[in-house]
């Protein structure tokens, strides 16, 4: 066949899809996948993937950038470095938040966040909408037209004093999504079992950051967890509860699912590659702080279920929920401020990952032999383009589809360190880990954003993407 010259033609890689894995060459023209096929004429440019895996750019459909947080602490990356970040480590899209303060009108906070990211953005994004204040103007007005608008999931928070929902609230947001056909995202974890297991902490004086992870109870992740789902059966609407961290809410999923519920579940690294020993720090100290998220990481059993999740549907997304903070902020605006030092309780919650979310899942997962390639492109592209309104122009290797490509060497050995990383923190939390398995180039509609021997390459060209409403199945 032949045709107008291709702009690009990746040659001699494997493509890797959700479904299968199969040798061709792959043309890309203005910016959308032409052709697949065994052998094609000559491109514009051309790049020899011999021995490469070729991806579905990675899509991270949980990150926080540039979230005000309203003590004094301040997010380490913006939508610059956090999306330099993100290309760096195989990402195409992002999935950052837009979030309501509360008293705020949900449209400014979905305004504000599209001003921080305009022209800043390294890959493509669009945006959940995180509610926190649901007045009768938002639930009525607001969000209905956001999500016609291609706004069309959104989180909330049953913890933490100025985010939480109470039942009734949740019940009321939930009976939206319903109306609207969005997709509810759940922090899932009771406000009041951390209350009162963090006073009790307080009062005995364990107040290191390890004890986040007693306060943070797995118990308090199950119960949040049971509750959201018989919210979400009452009012009969899907939800995803994400950052899931062990096994005893995954209990709960797996019942969900087996009563034929809509319900879906996200993981996250941090629940495969650490433990709740990690917030020990050297001796109970507060380097433990590096390691301070919610819900927290647990322990090796919980690995191990999480393991049994991946491959068995339990789960249906690998996020990095990259929540990104300073150690040593200047001016107590880090981690390591004067008042986290007094209480775990007022260490900012997150930890950096765009970057090495997919290292991980590859190196551990597939290189170990623990889930299959396929499975790697489904929980990382294709089920979050799917679940959140993007396939297949998203998380697809198809023709018609952006041509968002991942060139992964299946070989390449790495440790991951700091002075590599492209996010903004001063710290990784996976720093020392051995990993086998590394993106060598990412390509966004058909331009290199990222070459392991270049680095982030080219102008800033990502665009937001105004999503399709969740199909509410994969
Ligand atoms: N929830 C998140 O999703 N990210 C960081 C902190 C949190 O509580
Ligand atoms: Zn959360
Ligand atoms: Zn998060």
């Amino acid at each position: 066949m032949s045709g107008p010259r291709p702009d690009l033609v990746i040659r001699g890689g494997t493509i890797i899809t959700a479904a299968d894995r199969f040798r061709a060459d792959l043309a890309v023209t203005g910016g959308k996948i032409t052709q697949i096929a065994a052998r094609i004429e000559d491109g514009a440019e051309e790049i020899d993937a011999t021995g490469l895996l070729l991806l579905p750019g990675g899509i991270d459909a949980h990150v926080h950038l540039a979230q005000e947080q309203g003590d004094g602490t301040v997010m380490a990356d913006d939508f610059d470095s956090g999306t330099r970040s993100a290309v760096a480590g195989g990402n195409t899209t992002v999935l950052p938040f837009a979030l309501q303060r509360r008293g705020q009108s949900l449209r400014q906070a979905v305004a504000d966040y599209h001003a921080l990211a305009e022209g800043n953005c390294w890959c493509d994004v669009s945006f959940h909408m995180i509610i926190t204040d649901p007045t009768p103007q938002v639930l009525g007005q607001e969000l209905p037209a956001l999500v016609r608008e291609g706004y069309t999931s959104f989180k909330v928070f049953m913890t933490y004093d100025d985010m939480v929902l109470n039942d009734a609230e949740l019940l009321e947001v939930f009976d939206v999504a319903r109306r609207e056909g969005a997709l509810v995202m759940v922090h899932a974890e009771g406000h009041d079992a951390i209350k009162f297991m963090t006073r009790k902490l307080e009062e005995s004086g364990r107040t290191a950051p390890y004890f986040h992870a007693e306060a943070h109870a797995h118990i308090a992740e199950r119960e949040a967890t049971h509750r959201a789902i018989s919210h979400a059966e009452l009012v009969d609407v899907p939800v995803v509860i994400v950052h899931v961290s062990g096994r005893d809410p995954m209990e709960q999923i797996q019942w969900a699912k087996r009563r034929g519920l809509n319900v879906f579940a996200e993981t996250c690294p941090q629940y495969i590659a650490l433990t709740k020993e990690d917030l020990k720090g050297l001796n109970m100290d507060f380097e433990g702080a590096k390691y301070v998220c919610s819900p927290p990481p647990r322990d090796r059993d919980s690995q191990e279920a999480i393991w049994q999740g991946l491959r068995d549907g339990t789960f249906d997304l690998f996020s990095s929920d990259h929540c990104p903070f300073y150690f040593d902020g200047e001016g107590g605006t880090g981690k390591d401020n004067p008042r986290a030092r007094t209480s775990f309780k007022w260490v900012p919650n997150g930890i950096p990952g765009v970057e090495t979310r997919l290292p991980i899942l590859y190196s551990e997962g597939v290189s170990k032999g623990r889930i299959s390639l396929e499975r790697f492109v489904a929980l990382t592209s294709s089920n979050p383009a799917k679940l959140y309104g993007m396939y297949p122009r998203k998380g697809a290797l198809v023709i018609g589809a952006d041509a968002d490509i991942t060139l992964w060497d299946p070989e390449r050995r790495a440790v991951v360190r700091q002075e590599d990383m492209h996010h903004g923190a001063d710290y990784t939390p996976y720093e020392g880990m051995e990993i086998t398995g590394w993106p060598v180039r990412t390509i966004l509609r058909g331009r290199t954003v990222y070459a392991a021997s270049e680095g982030v390459t080219q102008e800033a060209q990502g665009q937001y993407l105004a999503r399709e409403k969740s199909p509410q199945r994969l």
